[in-house]
């Protein structure tokens, strides 16, 4: 049985990609941070009682910060595959944290690089770095491909340019199976809620049943091309099967503004919005409900009126340097690794409101029987 370790399995591709290893038949092993708080969630579907006979899936504590945990996990499950996922992956928060973004972003690819290679399993363990679309920056080019130059534009994309470099030399200098995924932007309904895609169909879902007011954010003529992450860890797992190892991009080809995503997620629920104004006085407002959709879905009529303003920007989203056009071109992945997504920017956008909509549901649920919040400092 193939053993694949990785890094990050309590975030969003962690966790898919825990969940496309288990059905391919592999023993997962996944690092795991202590926290004062559970925080498996998004793996809890996937947890097996370690009592059982028969357990694939194992969680390590571990951090990416501590060279010698990392040689420990290592040396016990001895992987055939190493995912390193982890990471501080907020770009807005690395500007706040630069120093421990490049310590975990950075320098923590090398150690798992030097923890593979005095462990001797240079020849035996293949490695995929979670490189990045924040790469490229203030891009030259357009699409983006596995030859544009970087530029990177945050304390988070400068060591995820570590990253990828340190990937290229290890390769290089001592004939290890790594490689990099340089992945744009991917999301889900399991994607973090401080990312502008979760947190537009969160507040879209709350907007429609009343239970919010105003979804503020920042720069909404920012593009991005955003997939699906259930496609892109299928792209990841395909990188480590190849003869030999080489960088991929992966991406969708097209690309979005932020102002477009919030009108197509509003419209999932039948209401079409507008913008107008400019820079920080730019805001969102209905303009028209489609009754029959908001009866179906059983939104809250008395809220998604026309003329209402339902978005507005404020200037602490806004970054101090900013990436504001990302399209990829994925076609060596099409071309080498037989790679296609199976979900356009449309049917994402279904997923998430969905999502989102039915949890918007319960909390309205728990609201009308009664049951807020406890607070326990009373
Ligand atoms: P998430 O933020 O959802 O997950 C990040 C994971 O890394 C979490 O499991 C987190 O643990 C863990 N982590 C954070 N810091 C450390 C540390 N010091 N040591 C060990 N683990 C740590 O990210 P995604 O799943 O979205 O992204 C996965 C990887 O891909 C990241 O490296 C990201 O930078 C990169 N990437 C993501 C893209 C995207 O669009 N999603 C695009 C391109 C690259 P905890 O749950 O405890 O916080
Ligand atoms: P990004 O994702 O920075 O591309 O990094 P994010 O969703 O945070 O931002 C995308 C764009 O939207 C603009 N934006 C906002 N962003 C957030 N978070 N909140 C807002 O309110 C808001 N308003 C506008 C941003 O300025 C930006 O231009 C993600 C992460 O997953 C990285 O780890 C990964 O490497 C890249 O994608 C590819």
């Amino acid at each position: 049985m193939r053993k694949a370790l990785i890094t990050g399995i309590t975030g969003q591709d962690g966790a898919y990609l825990a969940e496309f290893l288990l059905k391919k038949g592999y023993e997962v092993h996944g690092v795991k941070r202590r926290a004062s708080s559970l925080n498996t969630d998004r793996v809890d579907h996937l947890y097996q009682d370690p009592h059982e006979t028969g357990v694939r899936l194992h969680l390590h504590y571990g951090d990416l910060t501590d060279s010698t945990n990392l040689i420990r996990i290592i040396q016990e499950v001895q992987p055939d595959e190493i995912y390193n996922l982890g990471a501080q992956s907020h770009v807005k928060v690395s500007f706040d944290t630069p120093e421990y973004t490049a310590n975990a972003d950075g320098i923590g690819v090398l150690r798992i690089l030097e923890a593979i290679r005095l462990l001797g399993l240079t020849k035996k363990t293949r490695l995929y770095q979670a490189s990045t679309s924040e790469l490229y920056g203030l891009v030259q080019v357009v699409p983006q491909s596995e030859t544009t130059p970087f530029y990177p534009r945050s304390p988070y994309a400068v060591a995820k340019l570590y990253g990828y470099w340190i990937i290229v030399n290890y390769r290089e200098a001592y004939g290890m199976y790594a490689c990099n995924g340089i992945l744009f932007n991917h999301e889900s309904p399991v994607r973090g809620e401080t990312f502008v895609t979760r947190k537009i169909t969160r507040a879209v879902s709350k907007i429609a049943l009343g239970l919010q007011s105003t979804l503020y954010v920042g720069n909404l003529s920012a593009q991005r091309d955003w997939g699906h992450a259930k496609d892109y860890v299928e792209a990841m797992w395909l990188m480590l099967q190849q003869d030999k190892p080489e960088d991929f991009v992966i991406a969708t080809g097209v690309t979005t503004t932020v102002r477009e995503f919030i009108k197509m997620a509003f419209a999932e629920l039948g209401v079409t919005i507008e913008f107008s104004g400019r820079d920080q006085f730019e805001k969102g407002v209905i303009i028209d409900v489609d009754e029959s959709t908001v009866a179906v879905l059983g939104l809250n009529t008395s809220v998604l009126a026309p003329g209402q303003t339902v978005v507005k920007v404020d200037a602490k989203y806004f970054r101090p340097t900013e990436v504001e056009l990302l399209i990829g071109d994925p076609s060596k992945a099409h071309r080498e690794l037989g790679w296609q997504p199976k979900y356009d920017l449309q049917a994402l956008v279904e997923d998430m409101v969905k999502a989102d909509l039915h949890l918007a549901k319960k909390d309205e649920c728990l609201r009308a029987g009664g049951f807020k919040t406890l607070n326990y400092f009373e």
